[in-house]
C-alpha cells in the first residue's frame, strides 16, 4: 500500500509551530494562496478555450502588456489575500502602487505584507508554455495600528518571513519555504487538493544547465560572455545543456531539481537586468538558500541588498551553489 501523501493542509497544521511568529496567521495566509492558485490554475489550464488570453489592452508600470489572464491572476490573489484579513498591505508588479488593505482592517491590526508577481512569464501563455506565481511575505515594520507604509515594502530580502511559487506546468505545482527548508506539493486537479510531492528539496551543489537568453549575448558584461563560454568548451563535464524556457519559475524549478544555474544579467540593454529584486529575486533567493543553493547579482548576496523603489530591477544569478560561485569568479576576474 503506497504511504499516504500527507496534504498541505495537514503539513500546515504539523508544521505551524516551527513557525516563530502567529502560526495561525501565517498558516491562513499560505492557505490564501492555496485557494488563488487553484482559482488561477482552473483558468491557465483553459486559457486557450475562452476569451481570457490575448492582451488586456493594458500596459503596466513596467511597460510591458498586460496580458488578460495576468489582470485575472492580480485580482484574484489580492482578493484572497484581502479576504482573510491577515494582511495590511500587498504589492504587486503589476500594480504601479502598494495597497494598503484597509476594508477589514480599519484599525491597522493586521502583520503581513504581501509582495506578488501574479503571472510570470505571461508572454508564455498564448503558446501554452509553463507560467508561474512567486509571492514573498514579510511582518510590517512600522507600528500596529498605523497605515501601512513604503517603509514595510522596502525591506532587505533576508527578512521575509515566507516566500514561494506556483508553476502552472504539466502540472500545477506549489513550492515555498517558511525557512525550514523547502517544500514541494502538487495539485491533484480532479479533487482541488495539493499532495506533499517534493519533501526537502534540494539544490544539488553542482549541475550541467546554464539558463540564460543567449540572444543577448552580445549585450552582456565580459564576465558573462567568458563563463557562457566557458560553459560551452570541450573540458571535464563539459560543454553544459542549455535550457532556457523564457519563465523564471519553470527555470529555477527544472534547475532545483536537476542541478543548474540561471542567470539574467544586466546589459547594454538593461543597465540593472530585467528581473525586479522584490517580487522574482527576493523570494527566489530566499528559496533557493532554504534548499542548499545561492542567489547573488553577480557580486552581493541578493538577500542583503536595500530596496530603494518598489519596481527596481537587479541582475539575477541563482541556482546549485557551486555554478554561481563560478559565475561570481569570472565577473570578478573581469573586473
Ligand atoms: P527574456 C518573464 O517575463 C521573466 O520575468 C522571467 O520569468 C523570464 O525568465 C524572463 O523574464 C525572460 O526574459 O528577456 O529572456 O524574454
Amino acid at each position: 500500500m503506497a504511504n499516504k501523501k500527507q496534504t498541505l493542509g495537514e503539513f500546515i497544521i504539523e508544521n505551524q509551530a516551527a513557525f516563530k511568529y502567529s502560526s495561525g496567521e501565517l498558516s491562513s495566509l499560505i492557505n490564501s494562496i492555496r485557494l488563488a492558485a487553484k482559482v488561477v490554475n482552473h483558468e491557465v489550464n483553459k486559457a486557450g478555450l475562452v476569451d481570457i488570453i490575448g492582451a488586456a489592452g493594458d500596459v503596466n508600470i513596467q511597460g510591458e502588456d498586460q496580458q488578460k489572464l495576468d489582470v485575472y491572476a492580480n485580482e484574484k490573489f489580492i482578493q484572497t489575500l484581502t479576504n482573510r484579513n491577515i494582511v495590511c498591505g500587498i504589492a504587486s508588479e503589476e500594480e504601479d502602487d502598494f495597497i494598503s488593505i484597509n476594508s477589514q482592517d480599519e484599525n491597522h491590526q493586521n502583520k503581513y505584507v504581501v509582495l506578488i508577481d501574479p503571472l510570470d512569464g505571461s508572454s508564455n501563455i498564448d503558446v501554452n508554455v509553463s507560467v508561474g506565481t512567486i509571492f514573498s511575505i514579510y511582518r510590517r515594520v512600522t507600528p500596529i495600528g498605523t497605515p501601512v507604509t513604503i517603509e514595510d515594502f522596502l525591506q532587505r530580502g533576508n527578512q521575509q518571513v515566507a516566500a514561494g511559487y506556483v508553476v502552472y506546468g504539466t502540472s500545477t505545482m506549489l513550492v515555498y519555504t517558511t525557512g525550514h527548508g523547502v517544500n514541494g506539493f502538487t495539485l491533484n486537479p480532479a479533487i482541488g487538493t495539493f499532495y506533499l510531492s517534493h519533501p526537502n528539496m534540494q539544490f544539488p551543489e553542482n549541475g550541467h544547465i546554464y539558463s540564460v537568453n543567449e540572444g543577448n549575448y552580445i549585450h552582456f558584461p565580459q564576465g558573462i560572455k567568458n563563463y557562457i563560454k566557458y560553459c560551452q568548451k570541450e573540458e571535464g563535464d563539459r560543454p553544459y545543456t542549455s535550457r532556457y524556457i523564457g519563465s523564471l519559475v519553470s527555470d529555477f524549478h527544472r534547475n532545483m531539481i536537476k542541478g543548474g544555474v540561471y542567470l539574467y544579467p544586466k546589459s547594454s540593454l538593461n543597465s540593472n537586468g530585467k528581473l525586479r529584486l522584490l517580487y522574482e529575486c527576493n523570494p527566489m533567493a530566499f528559496l533557493a538558500e532554504q534548499a542548499n543553493g545561492k542567489a547573488s547579482d553577480g557580486f552581493t548576496r541578493i538577500l542583503d541588498i536595500q530596496p530603494t523603489e518598489l519596481h527596481e530591477r537587479v541582475p539575477f544569478v541563482c541556482g546549485s551553489k557551486n555554478m554561481v560561485e563560478k559565475v561570481e569568479e569570472f565577473m570578478r576576474d573581469a573586473q
